[in-house]
């Protein structure tokens, strides 16, 4: 299975890097997206899948970056364990709408820009996800008060002006990490109905008019051709209702989906792991299927088991999970500093640490070098 698997994604990244004007023209530069799409392609040809952490630069379990402007960003919880930092760093833009200082986690904008200019720098690949606050009802993102929200900042909706505005910060933040390409993965887990931009809040041609919107914006409005666009629906999703939302093939260069390991206090960590593991395969499954046919990159864009309470969780849960699968990478989410049980990678001293050594030292896993 794994040689199909790889056939495939070897024709998706000659698809992606080699869309330049043909004839006599002569071939165009390497942009920094072609050398992003190269580097993630060069991961799947490999056989290799990067580890991502969420805010893994800007804070830790029990520690935060406080000098904005000087702090050399060396710490890592990461890091603080296995030796190397996460392959892919994801931030979060929520709060970047209003144009706060800080996003909805604290973490100052000014401190997100240098992180990810300096992961990149190393070599490393970051990723932006979006939690912005609901522009209908002035509540946050989880707000689902209202399935009027999409509608409302479509064009000819009430808010759609205002909405065009939260965009404009959004992209004036993306514009101001200068000439490096990232991945954006706005409106995520849209099958569930837990955002304002979810399943029972919106009608799938809203919600893909969302999507097009966004990308016509930052694209076409703002020329941010640097952005490598991920459409990232939750796990659990059946083909149609994963596909049903998909704003099409020219707005999206990655598929991935979300799914996290729950219930283990409830069920105990063997049923959740196991239960786990096949929906995790389930998925990745069909994301290769998808994939395969519209010719994209895939990845794993948020996966995790809150707490680590499984001391294994890392080489016999997750790994022989996504070993067979052509994804790029995976991505944990954040080690809270302030919510002592809110963690998904493992922190210096904690008792479990072992595991994701090892996981991290496996050959089919890519840290930053
Ligand atoms: C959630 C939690 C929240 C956080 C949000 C956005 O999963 O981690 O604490 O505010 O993501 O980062």
């Amino acid at each position: 299975m794994k040689r199909i698997l790889f056939a495939a994604a070897m024709a998706v990244a000659l698809a992606l890097v080699s869309c330049g004007p043909k004839g006599k023209t002569p071939p165009p530069m390497e942009t920094p997206k072609d050398a992003l799409v190269a580097q993630l392609f060069e991961l799947t040809a490999s056989g290799r899948i990067a580890y991502g952490h969420q805010d893994d630069l800007v804070y830790g379990h029990n520690w935060v970056v406080t000098d904005v402007e000087n702090d050399p960003l060396e710490r890592s919880d990461v890091k603080a364990v296995c030796g190397k930092y996460p392959m892919v760093v994801g931030f979060d833009l929520g709060g970047i709408e209003l144009g706060s200082e800080a996003n909805l986690d604290g973490v100052p904008f000014d401190l997100m820009r240098r992180a990810a200019q300096t992961h990149i720098a190393r070599g490393g690949i970051v990723t932006f996800s979006w939690h912005p606050r609901n522009p209908l009802t002035g509540g946050d993102a989880w707000d689902i008060s209202s399935d009027e929200v999409v509608r409302a900042v479509l064009e000819g909706g009430e808010c759609h002006d205002q909405f065009i505005g939260w965009l404009r910060r959004g992209a004036d933040f993306i514009e101001s990490l200068g000439d490096v390409a990232v991945i954006f993965r706005p409106w995520h887990e849209n099958v569930g109905s837990w955002f304002w931009w979810g399943g029972r809040l919106c009608t799938p041609e809203q919600y893909q008019e969302l999507y097009r919107m966004t990308w016509r914006y930052f694209t076409l409005e703002r020329g941010l051709g640097n952005i490598l666009w991920c459409y990232s629906p939750n796990g659990n999703s059946t083909p149609k209702e994963y596909m049903e939302r998909y704003p099409g093939d020219e707005f999206v260069d990655i598929l991935g989906f979300d799914t996290y390991e729950y219930g283990a206090a409830e069920d105990g960590i063997g049923e959740a792991g196991a239960r786990y593991i096949a929906e995790l395969k389930d998925n990745l499954v069909k994301l290769n299927v998808y994939a395969t046919e519209h010719q994209k990159l895939q990845c794993l864009s948020e996966t995790g088991m809150e707490g680590l309470a499984d001391p294994s969780w890392w080489t016999e849960t997750l790994l022989p999970a996504i070993q067979d699968y052509p994804i790029c990478y995976l991505l944990t989410w954040r080690n809270a500093h302030d919510k002592p049980e809110h963690f998904y990678a493992p922190w210096e001293g904690f008792e479990n640490a072992g595991d994701f050594k090892a996981f991290a030292g496996n050959p089919k896993i890519k840290m930053l070098d």
